[in-house]
């Protein structure tokens, strides 16, 4: 394991800058207020963008990740990741093989893929992701034409696959509480962070649920015995 995916093994929050969200502000002060919220990953995501927007917004949201140590990711495209030179990227059901994606963004970087039921996490997980998205565990204005797995899937995949969960849909300062009771260790959050009256607050907020839920609770998959996070 990479540097890299070893910061990825050790996330819990995922924030995802979805520009159907952002509306007029700057999608590199958003970036900033994340990262200083604590979110550990920022998602570029753009499905109305055109490649030339997410190019020139990546340009701009890569720099606020360096300095401030997140991990930056782009959605479904691979050779804008690969042009950016991005962390990585994220790639759906219906998208790209892990493989593929691996190959055009670079060996040492990292790939996720979506999910969406126990078959396909296990599936997909054969493909060797670095990780796997798991939802929508509610329903979510931000993936409407998806139908909610509910928080009983957490369990279920985390029973077959070895890889980390990062789960999604619905979560927000309300749900997080039952999501982390229904055996979540990551979370992705989009719409209730980019909705939020102060971005960086909400997401110090949540933060600090991780936090202190997990204060002394090493990630699945961890060596026995070793320091706990
Ligand atoms: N992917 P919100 S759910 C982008 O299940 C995305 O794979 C999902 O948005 C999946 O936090 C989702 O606003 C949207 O509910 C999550």
């Amino acid at each position: 394991m990479n540097p890299l995916q070893e910061r990825l093994r050790k996330a819990r929050f995922y924030g995802i800058l979805d520009l159907a969200y952002t509306g007029d502000r700057d999608p590199a002060e958003l970036t900033r207020q994340m990262l200083l919220g604590g979110v550990e990953i920022v998602q570029l995501r753009g499905k109305k963008a055109s490649p030339e927007q997410l190019l020139e917004i990546g340009c701009a949201v890569l720099p606020v990740c360096r300095q401030l140590g997140g991990i930056f990711i782009v959605n479904d495209h691979l050779k804008i990741a690969a042009e950016l030179d991005a962390d990585g990227v994220h790639v759906g059901q219906d998208d790209d093989a892990v493989a593929l994606a691996r190959a055009i963004v670079g060996s040492g970087k990292i790939v996720g893929k979506s999910t969406h039921s126990v078959g396909q996490a296990v599936n997909s997980a054969a493909e060797a992701p670095d990780y796997i998205g798991v939802g929508p565990l509610y329903a979510t204005l931000t993936k409407p034409d998806y139908v909610p797995v509910g928080l009983s899937l957490i369990e279920q995949v985390k029973a077959r696959v070895q890889i980390p969960q990062f789960c999604i849909g619905g979560v927000n300062a309300r749900t997080l509480p039952a999501v982390l009771d229904s055996g979540a260790e990551r979370i992705v959050i989009v719409s209730a962070i980019l909705q939020a009256p102060d971005v960086q607050a909400y997401c110090r907020d949540i933060r600090n649920t991780l936090d202190a839920r997990f204060a002394s609770t090493p990630m699945t998959g961890d060596v026995p015995g070793a320091k706990a996070r």
